[in-house]
């Protein structure tokens, strides 16, 4: 079987983060859309929150799964048997980044990753600028899926108060 995980911090998951999963669900006979800890960011939704909120938005692909890992993405691919890391490209800053990312998972494990060229629709995307736009009200219901903008939404108003 040929199985590949699409890993991130999804805090949330946006458009762009969904077009690329179901890409790759196109390409693979599994995709696991796998939440991870990125030490450099600090999460608004708890890990379970992030899971809930993929596995609603994914209910339709049926080669999806969801799940997390608190550790190394390559150990994570060792013991699920995974032989690629699908993830998409933004800009050429993201190709730096994603390029070092490559490199290094590959050297430690001989996985291969596939960086697939975005939806220049979803370019200016991230979960970051998302909710900073939403913090301070902007609107972001066409840049999320709509569980993700109720979430969102509900998660700020909570805040305020
Ligand atoms: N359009 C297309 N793709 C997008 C978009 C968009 N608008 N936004 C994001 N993506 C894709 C990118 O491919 C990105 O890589 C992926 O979605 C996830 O994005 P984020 O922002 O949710 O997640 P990141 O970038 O914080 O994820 C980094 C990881 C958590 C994957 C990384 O830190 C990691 O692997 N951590 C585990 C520990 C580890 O193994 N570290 C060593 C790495 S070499």
């Amino acid at each position: 079987m040929r199985r590949a995980v699409c890993p991130g911090s999804y805090d949330p998951a946006t458009n762009g983060h969904l077009d690329i999963i179901e890409r790759a669900a196109q390409l693979f006979d599994e995709v696991v859309v796998a939440v991870l800890i990125n030490k450099k960011k600090q999460g608004l939704f708890s890990i379970d929150e992030r899971m809930e909120m993929l596995r609603e938005v994914t209910e339709k692909l049926p080669n999806v799964r969801v799940d997390s890992w608190h550790g190394l993405l390559v150990d994570y691919c060792r013991a699920n048997g995974i032989a690629a890391i699908a993830k998409g490209l933004r800009s050429v800053s993201d190709f730096d980044y994603e390029l070092q990312m490559a490199q290094m998972n590959r050297e430690l494990s001989g996985v291969e990753t596939l960086l697939m060229s975005n939806n220049p629709a979803y370019s200016f995307l991230s979960s970051s600028l998302v909710k900073e736009v939403a913090t301070y009200g902007g609107d972001v219901s066409d840049m999320v899926p709509g569980v993700v903008f109720d979430r969102l939404t509900a998660r700020l108003r909570a805040g305020e108060q």
